[in-house]
């Protein structure tokens, strides 16, 4: 373990330039966590310890890491073309990719915008709505419509539709005008302990007549949900929910959204959550799973009714004012197929399906755990949450996350859940492994 452990000969100093994103930076760096190598379903650390992943990375390595296939279509794609610009010129792998993520993707969904990351993926998509409606002549559609409890990213548009307080709080001007947002669905007198989809809360869906009728459809662009929110506490639709967002969205001429950079490429047991939840959005964000966390990429797909009336304008024109340097880049497409290929090889959507239902049963099994107040499932994402300590909110779970960790097992606290969302090549002995770790912690945790 020497190999690994001589890494780890950063004095307080190193640690120091490095800002971290969304990490108590002073607490880190008092008593870092770090981690040196990967493979399938574990992390090893700089002090040689093997943990096993129970978060994919962060929602993102779905194929498990390090996996051969996508490392070599990697390295071959660095060795033979390490970029190509993205504006006025093409590669092939972007357009097989577009074409795979395509044939993904439900119904109408059948061209694919390039970013970078969720992010970028969230105001892409946004700003496709908005510019979709001006050029069909209905550009006083400018109102943005998002969800209490919502984590779009950080972006300005991102921070703007979402819903978590900390992250709006300190860029107020900064924010989108003209945006609001629906109530979010969890409710744990109705829905505590649900397992899969709960029952009650499909007429919350009902606000976004409320809020037409507040602001006019003829003003609002856009709705965007995730179909499963995921950051703010794995959040699961209530049934019918989302189907009654789509009758309204359609009825009134507004665009639904799916942000799906959480649920794409399998974490529900199918290609994307709109396919699980049967509910075609008029476009998908996705990011993460595509390439299984290994090239940062991201995405929107978006329905042939936009796209083409993007194609109306004289052909010598740029139909889209927007992209990035590194959209659709050489490395992240090559990711992409590779990742893509693998998860059709392994027929690992199909896995994940099958694997919720041990996942859920094992879960579940928590209930009557100390501090467990609600257990929550869908596909292969999971929540336990805690009863909060009297006047610190999330410390009760953050210290279960520590323990979790030192005991082997990388779970991700979120205020006070704890989440859970494995790679889609975990066995029943991992799900044993993350369930009896969580036990023991909780049991001895005050
Ligand atoms: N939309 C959704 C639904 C997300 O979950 C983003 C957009 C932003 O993606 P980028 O690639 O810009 O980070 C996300 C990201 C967590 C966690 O622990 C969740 C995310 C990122 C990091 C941690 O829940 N989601």
């Amino acid at each position: 373990m020497t190999a690994l452990s001589d890494q780890l000969r950063l004095s307080a100093a190193d640690l120091e330039s490095y800002w971290m994103p969304f990490t108590a930076n002073r607490q880190f760096k008092a008593a870092p966590r770090m981690l040196v190598k990967a493979e399938g379903m574990y992390y090893w650390t700089a002090d040689g310890r093997k943990i096993l992943d129970g978060f994919a990375g962060l929602w993102c390595c779905n194929a498990g890491h390090g996996r051969k296939p996508i490392v070599e279509a990697i390295q071959k794609q660095a060795a033979t073309m390490d970029y190509a610009p993205a504006f006025q010129m093409g590669h092939p792998l972007a357009f097989e990719l577009a074409n795979r993520v395509v044939d993904l993707a439900p119904g109408k969904l059948d061209h694919v915008f390039f970013c970078n990351s969720g992010s970028e993926a969230v105001d892409s998509a946004l700003k496709i709505a908005l510019a979709w409606h001006r050029v069909r002549g209905e550009g006083a559609r400018t109102r943005l419509i998002g969800r209490e409890r919502a984590y779009h990213g950080v972006g300005f548009g991102g921070i703007s539709v979402g819903g978590i307080s900390p992250n709006r709080k300190m860029y107020g001007p900064a924010m989108l005008p003209g945006v609001d947002h629906l109530p979010h669905t969890h409710n744990l007198e109705k829905n505590a302990y649900s397992r899969g989809q709960p029952e009650w809360g499909a007429h919350l869906a009902d606000e976004l007549e409320r809020l037409v009728q507040l602001h006019d459809a003829s003003t609002i662009a856009a709705v965007i949900v995730e179909p499963m929110a995921g950051s703010t506490g794995v959040l699961i639709p209530p049934k019918g929910y989302l189907q009654r967002l789509r009758e309204i969205t359609r009825k009134h001429g507004i665009l639904l959204i799916f942000d799906e950079v959480i649920t794409a490429f399998g974490r529900l047991g199918g290609n994307f959550g709109a396919d699980v939840y049967g509910v075609e959005p008029d476009m998908i964000t996705f990011a993460k799973g595509v390439t299984a966390g290994s090239v940062p990429m991201g995405g929107v797909i978006v329905s042939s009714d936009i796209y083409q009336a993007f194609m109306a304008g004289p052909p010598g024109a740029i139909e889209l004012f927007h992209g990035y340097t590194y959209s659709a880049h050489p490395l992240a497409c090559a990711a992409g197929i590779a990742t893509l290929q693998l998860y059709k090889d392994e027929d690992l959507f199909a896995r994940a399906a099958r694997m919720s239902a041990p996942f859920e049963n094992a879960l579940h099994a928590l209930k009557g755990t100390r501090h467990v107040i609600d257990i929550r499932n869908h596909g292969l994402v999971g929540a336990v949450e805690l009863a909060p300590r009297a006047g610190s909110p999330g410390a009760r779970t953050f210290e279960a996350y520590l323990k979790c960790y030192e005991k082997g097992v990388l779970v991700r606290q979120t205020g006070d859940i704890i989440a859970i969302a494995p790679a889609l090549v975990i066995e029943q002995s991992h799900i044993d492994q993350i369930v009896s770790t969580l036990r023991e912690v909780l049991s001895g945790l005050e």
